[in-house]
């Protein structure tokens, strides 16, 4: 007979490599010990420390899957899963920061770049030197990118830019930009772009005052006729498998990244309970306090090991967008509704920010709408399941 371990029911740790292990300890150490301590004063004062950047890059956290050659660290996807639960366990937003920078700035040059792009970009994100962003979004295109409107006008020498995004996590900081525009030399298709933020006609207005995500900056990007050479177009692709091809993994990797703020909501709910008596009793004592930690564990526990099983076949090669949306959507709905209950579960301790779960909530009503909404994963499995696109 086994032993049950409330915090890892399913004995997660036994299914993982001793690398992989590795990499979960560094990103733990890291995540409790630098960013935990300034998280709480980060959120109230809005504060988005570029640091953090250099400090994970310094321990191989940005872009850890792609090779050594380009300043990674050659982990897999697994691996990159378990540095999002642990960043994420602290804020989302500082997982958001990490994922913009990995799957969103890094794998695009790395995947779709030219051999000088690589060797240009790919390094200094990876040590955090410079700061990434990735542009998709616009203020009358979100769910549906392929409604943009930027534009990528041809001209001699190269392309002139313009057009707007909204809603870009790191561009009031960013260094380098990933932005996806319809290239009218490619018959209008969606085409990505690496800007500079030292760009001519390049701006980058920061969004103030949100109530979720409060510790990653956030803002637009304005192109106003700006012009970039050839060698500002990634040539390896073309198309909105492009930008979806990046999310593929970012999105998994929020699948983890979520399932960290939850279990820290469980694990902060279940000691309350432990320690506050009301009635005589601890309120973990009561039934009604234990269903709800049960249903926590529950769904933390079954979707760690889906993101696992995901992650498994995207180290093979054999993993499906759609089985991305599944975990995506699962885990970030579950995380929310998580967030949620320990909230309630705290009382009136439970709205403070000394007791982080309020905090915790409101950023997961982020995450549940970006990298596509929660209904948007749902008519993405919806078309996969009955062959009918109803979006
Ligand atoms: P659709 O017709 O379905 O596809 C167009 C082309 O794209 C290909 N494709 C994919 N390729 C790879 N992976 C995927 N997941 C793909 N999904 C689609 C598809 O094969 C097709 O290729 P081709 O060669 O035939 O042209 O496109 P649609 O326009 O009907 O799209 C529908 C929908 C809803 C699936 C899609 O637009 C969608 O996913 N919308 C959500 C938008 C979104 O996720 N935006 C994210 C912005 S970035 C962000 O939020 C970062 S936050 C980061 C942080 O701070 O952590
Ligand atoms: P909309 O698309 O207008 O959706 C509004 C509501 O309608 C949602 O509930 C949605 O589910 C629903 N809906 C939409 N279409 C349908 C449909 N066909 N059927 C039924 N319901 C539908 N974007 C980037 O490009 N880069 C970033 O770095 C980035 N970072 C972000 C950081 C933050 C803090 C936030 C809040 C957003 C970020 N985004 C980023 C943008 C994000 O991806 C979009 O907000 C998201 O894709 C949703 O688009 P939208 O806000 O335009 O909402």
């Amino acid at each position: 007979m086994g032993k049950f371990d409330w915090a890892d029911p399913f004995l997660l740790d036994d299914q993982l490599s001793e690398d992989e292990r590795m990499i979960r300890d560094t990103a733990r150490g890291y995540a409790q010990d630098k960013l935990a301590p300034r998280i709480v004063e980060a959120f109230r004062t809005e504060h988005t420390d570029p640091a953090i950047f250099r400090e994970m890059g310094e321990l191989g956290l940005l872009g850890p899957t792609l090779p050594e050659d380009y300043g990674g660290v050659g982990a897999g996807y697994v691996a990159y899963g378990l540095v999002a639960r642990e960043v994420e366990r602290i804020d989302s937003g500082y997982r958001s920061m990490m994922s913009v920078q990995s799957s969103l700035v890094m794998y695009p040059i790395f995947a779709y770049g030219s051999e000088e792009q690589k060797r240009a970009f790919l390094p200094k994100l990876a040590s955090g030197e410079y700061i990434g962003c990735f542009g998709l979004t616009e203020p009358d295109a979100g769910s549906d990118p392929g409604g943009m409107t930027t534009r990528a006008r041809k001209v001699d020498g190269g392309y002139v830019l313009s057009g707007a995004k909204t809603w870009i996590s790191n561009s009031p900081i960013a260094d380098v930009f990933v932005v996806w525009a319809k290239s009218d030399a490619h018959d209008g298709a969606i085409r990505g772009f690496v800007l500079t933020k030292d760009m001519k006609g390049l701006s980058a207005p920061k969004i103030e005052g949100k109530l979720s995500l409060r510790a990653s900056i956030t803002g637009g990007i304005v192109m106003e006729d700006v012009e970039v050479g050839e060698d500002a177009l990634l040539p390896g692709v073309e198309g909105l498998k492009g930008p979806f091809g990046c999310l593929n993994r970012a999105r998994y990797g929020i699948s983890w990244g979520a399932l960290g703020a939850a279990e820290f909501c469980f694990h902060a709910a279940r000691q309350y309970g432990l320690d506050r008596k009301q009635f005589g009793t601890p309120l973990a004592g009561r039934q009604l306090y234990q269903k709800k930690l049960a249903d926590m564990e529950t769904e933390i526990a079954l979707g760690l090991q889906a993101s696992l099983r995901v992650g498994r076949l995207m180290d093979e090669g054999r993993f499906a967008p759609e089985m991305v949306s599944l975990v995506k959507r699962n885990n970030v709905g579950k995380a929310l509704e998580i967030a949620r209950m320990s909230r309630d579960m705290h009382g009136g301790n439970g709205i403070s920010g000394e007791y982080q779960v309020m905090r915790h909530m409101m950023n997961l009503e982020t995450v549940n709408t970006y990298e596509g909404a929660h209904d948007v994963h749902a008519l993405i499995l919806g078309r996969a399941i009955t062959g009918i696109a109803a979006f």
